[in-house]
């Protein structure tokens, strides 16, 4: 099947380097990453963007799934950056040049300083502001981007800043979370409606493709940890609605069934988005499954925020990533199953496994890539696979221990090197 996407997903901090105008630049420098690590030039992408675009072609591929930087572009409100547009540009013309569909993602994890200061968005304004960025780049790049994702991870986002202290400005406060939660999925729905509205011309090689806006989600099997413990039996379903199922009803126009730990009021809904689908595919970023603890006392690691609630996300024997992420395919074919009842096309806009020594990443990828063939051949409708990562990166509050990349970084000389593992998604796709 031609049309189907072969890709490699990554994103603009975690790779271009000098994102120096974002929160977590400022986070990096106050310490709060494990080790003092810093971002700074993380794989000097920035400078080097040609090279790693021929890269993915070499693997075969005919999608990119790549970030655009907010803050390069504003990196004071109001005042836009000629230079760092012309980049984007330029690396669409390489994607261009290289037959690699490019999929734009507007939001991922970093934010402008300038608007962290006034909340992020928790800020009711943070929509509006969204939606002028949002405006800036399609209608400098929207006629010739097909694919757009508005926000990576929006709950992933909204939990790591303000409730598991992992993201700036790493608070415990749940009901900014909520507020952060609701300002995302408004801020989805304003870019959705703003890239079909402006996207008024299309040029390029994907110019007779359909418009495709959707989000990447990240979807987590929860399970009790103890089967037989009622209340981790609860606390799992409950995480399910909140981490998986409350932004994919926002997205279908339905107010989530869960009150979110009723610290959502109903005054806060996005009522506008009732009774329209806000997506034309749903973005899949799967890993794991997580473990489900009831700790009424503070037991230290893997304790959730200040919350009675620990998850880990492996058991000691099971086979792991680096990070002590399952490798459990299952729970792919599962949150695959579960997403595709929405009805609307899938896209895996992430899978990929921590593995400096790549001797799990080449299982890892057999075994989500059987059951992405199953589940196509059963006829499900998945219209792409990005895997992450192209190369080794700023793995956030991690640093850069965990190393995601199909090509391996040398950060002392920024050389890039394929893995075995590389070799085998290249194989891969060549046998479809
Ligand atoms: O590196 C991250 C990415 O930024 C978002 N999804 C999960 C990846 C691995 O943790």
């Amino acid at each position: 099947m031609e049309s189907f996407l072969w890709g490699v997903a990554t994103s603009s901090h975690q790779i271009e380097g000098g994102n120096q105008w974002n929160d977590w630049w400022q986070w990096e420098a106050q310490g709060r990453v494990e080790g003092g690590a810093r971002s700074g030039s993380a794989t000097d992408h920035w400078n080097r963007y040609r090279e790693d675009l021929r890269l993915a072609a070499d693997l075969g591929l005919n999608s990119y799934r790549f970030s655009i930087e907010w803050s390069r572009l504003e990196p004071e409100f109001g005042h836009w950056s000629s230079e760092a547009m012309d980049w984007y540009e330029s690396l669409i013309a390489e994607c261009e040049r290289l037959k690699l569909k490019p999929n734009l993602t507007l939001h991922h994890f970093t934010s402008p300083q300038w608007l962290a200061e006034q909340g992020g968005f928790s800020n009711p304004e943070a929509t509006g502001f969204f939606g002028g960025f949002t405006k800036r780049v399609v209608r400098r790049l929207g006629s010739r981007v097909p694919l757009w994702c508005t926000i990576n991870e929006p709950v992933v986002l909204a939990l790591g800043s303000y409730v598991l202290g992992i993201m700036p400005p790493g608070v415990f406060a749940p009901d900014l979370a909520v507020r952060a939660f609701t300002q995302l999925l408004r801020s989805h729905a304003v870019a959705y409606e703003i890239i079909h509205r402006e996207t008024t011309t299309r040029v390029g090689p994907w110019k007779d493709d359909p418009l495709q806006v959707g989000f990447a989600h990240n979807l987590l099997d929860f399970q009790a940890d103890r089967w037989w413990h009622p209340l981790e039996f609860a606390i799992s379903r409950m995480l399910w609605r909140i981490y998986n199922k409350a932004w994919m009803e926002g997205i279908m126009g339905r107010r989530p069934s869960v009150k979110l730990l009723n610290v959502l009021p109903e005054a806060h809904w996005p009522h506008e988005l009732k009774g329209r689908v806000w997506a034309d595919f749903v973005g899949v970023n799967y890993y794991t499954k997580a473990y489900v603890q009831w700790r009424p006392r503070d037991s230290g690691e893997g304790q959730t925020g200040n919350l009675p609630i620990g998850l880990s996300f492996a058991r000691r024997r099971e086979a792991q990533s680096d990070l002590g992420w399952a490798i459990h395919p299952k729970g792919f074919e599962k949150v695959l199953r579960w997403a595709a009842g929405y009805g609307l096309p899938l896209m895996i806009t992430e899978n990929g496994i921590a593995d400096h020594t790549d001797d799990r990443r080449r299982e890892f990828l057999e075994k989500h890539l059987s059951v992405l063939q199953k589940l196509r051949e059963e006829g499900m409708d998945i219209q792409g696979y990005y895997h992450w990562s192209l190369l080794d990166n700023f793995e956030w509050i991690k640093g850069f221990g965990p190393r995601f990349g199909l090509y391996q970084v040398d950060y002392s000389n920024f050389n890039r090197s394929l893995r075995l593992s590389g070799e085998y998604y290249r194989e891969w796709i060549q046998s479809q």
